[in-house]
């Protein structure tokens, strides 16, 4: 297709930076980017339909001079581009392993899971800037690493004894210095405010973040020394008055009845007894403590929800410990990126590429695709009354609109002009979004289809009418 739809333009601004060694290089690069992001799928021959497109596509993933760091830091690069418009960011840091098959085991992966069930794949590390909001921007940063197939022969003892920076929590503080040195580089107003699970509370990850100077919340693992006389955090907070009590919506899950629980919050500045795991030196670290707990019954069998926040923000009141507590309920955006891009939208788990590299140059392009998606779907949300022209071209705007015409029920009246709200919940409904069997909002695998059916009329607009993105 000879116009420049969102996908090409999107594709440019993703990968148009790629050092490469080489402008055509770039090209395909851009160009393979686009045609993932209007077709978005798991493997190559899935995306690439035309044989001279699928065989370049795999001689461009296998190439040994395609740099697999220049690809990415063209992303991260482009998600601090776009964090550079905010005050602040989000930024969620989290961890994932794609599973890939490897049947012969003649393949380089690695292990992933339990040594013992053999499990092959890379591990990976993202870092998934956000507005504010909770829009994602993109990710500022990925490490990949692959383990040893086979256990290593260390004893537990060596193992604690090891430096850091031979563990794999030297991964989490190199994708935090990472992030930060990104935004640096793009985007030097902006502050970032990460976002990390339980496994980010160990010694050296928030070492690296009081390191930083930015904002953090890290959601505590253990019972931690404090400097006060109380003498840990859990009896801090155990001694500490109610400030404030919130209804929190639960949805249901495989381990969790769908429930309203009422939410009890107290918070605390407590002093952080740290001690340097390279030098044995004592750290001070000064955070809030956050502790938001459910206070009506939980179901039979069920735990009752127990977030205990490590946090930089200070609290002056109970507004400020809540918007710290929302701050990290947006954390999850993370988990479903990692949804869509692994086995959701993009599937890339089910890649047959042979190698690290190449499933690395591959799931890159795929995990921008995927932050694409969430960042429809979350902007669609957040902001349903912006312009559609944000996301897509008049030209999209226009088929979208005429499909949707012809669909929308008798009363259903139409916009004068559509917003991201209408026009996302018209590719949902192209993509079978009834909003009936989920009850909730469009998620991302009804969002794919519907932008691969979009693209298709488009294409088809383009071929009969001769139409432009200028109509
Ligand atoms: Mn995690």
């Amino acid at each position: 297709m000879s116009m420049a739809d969102q996908a090409q333009r999107w594709a440019e601004k993703t990968f148009g930076d790629a050092e490469l060694g080489d402008e055509r290089r770039t090209a395909r690069l851009v160009a393979m980017a686009a045609q993932v992001a209007r077709t978005p799928a798991g493997t190559v021959g899935q995306v690439f339909t035309e044989d001279a497109e699928r065989q370049g596509a795999y001689d461009f993933l296998e190439s040994g001079r395609v740099g697999v760091g220049a690809i990415l830091s063209a992303m991260t690069g482009a998600a601090a581009v776009a964090c550079a418009g905010e005050r602040r960011v989000l930024v969620a840091v989290d961890g994932s392993s794609l599973t890939l098959v490897d049947r012969n085991d003649s393949k380089d992966f690695g292990a992933i899971g339990d040594y013992a069930h053999g499990g092959r794949g890379i591990k990976v590390i993202s870092a998934l800037a956000m507005t504010e909001a909770g829009v994602p921007l993109g990710l500022l940063h990925q490490e990949w690493w692959s383990r040893p197939k086979d256990k290593p022969k260390v004893s537990e003892k060596k193992k604690r004894a090891r430096p850091v920076d031979e563990k794999e929590t030297q991964r989490w503080i190199d994708a935090i210095n990472g992030s930060v040195r990104e935004l640096r580089r793009q985007a030097p107003n902006t502050r970032a405010w990460f976002h990390i699970d339980r496994e980010g509370d160990s010694t050296p990850i928030l070492l690296a973040l009081k390191a930083t100077e930015q904002d953090f919340t890290v959601r505590g693992n253990w019972n931690r020394k404090v400097e006060q006389h109380l003498g840990t955090l859990r009896r801090k907070l155990a001694y500490s008055a109610q400030r404030g009590s919130y209804e929190l919506k639960l949805s249901g899950g495989p381990k969790r009845t769908a429930r309203t629980a009422t939410m009890s919050v107290c918070y605390e500045p407590v002093t952080l007894k740290l001690r340097d795991p390279e030098t044995g030196a004592r750290v001070a670290l000064n955070v809030t403590a956050i502790l938001a707990r459910e206070i009506s019954m939980a179901p039979k069998g069920e735990e009752r929800i127990d977030w205990l926040l490590l946090t930089t923000i200070a609290a002056n009141g109970i507004k400020d410990a809540l918007a710290v507590i929302d701050g990290y309920t947006k954390r999850w955006r993370i988990e479903e990126f990692h949804k869509t891009w692994k086995s959701g939208a993009c599937n890339v788990e089910e890649t047959q590429l042979r190698s690290v590299a190449a499933v690395q140059r591959w799931a890159t392009v795929s995990a921008a695709v995927a932050v694409r998606i969430e960042r429809l779907k979350y902007l669609s949300r957040t902001e349903p009354t912006l312009a559609a022209s944000v996301e897509l071209t008049p030209l999209e705007i226009r088929v979208l609109t005429a499909l949707k015409r012809k669909r929308r029920r008798k009363n259903e009246s139409m916009p004068d002009s559509a917003t991201i709200g209408d026009a996302t919940r018209w590719i949902a409904e192209l993509g079978g979004y009834t909003g009936k069997s989920s009850g909730g909002p469009p998620g991302a695998t009804v969002l794919r289809r519907g932008l691969e059916r979009l693209h298709i009329a488009v294409e088809a607009a383009v071929a009969l009418l001769g139409l432009d993105d200028d109509a």
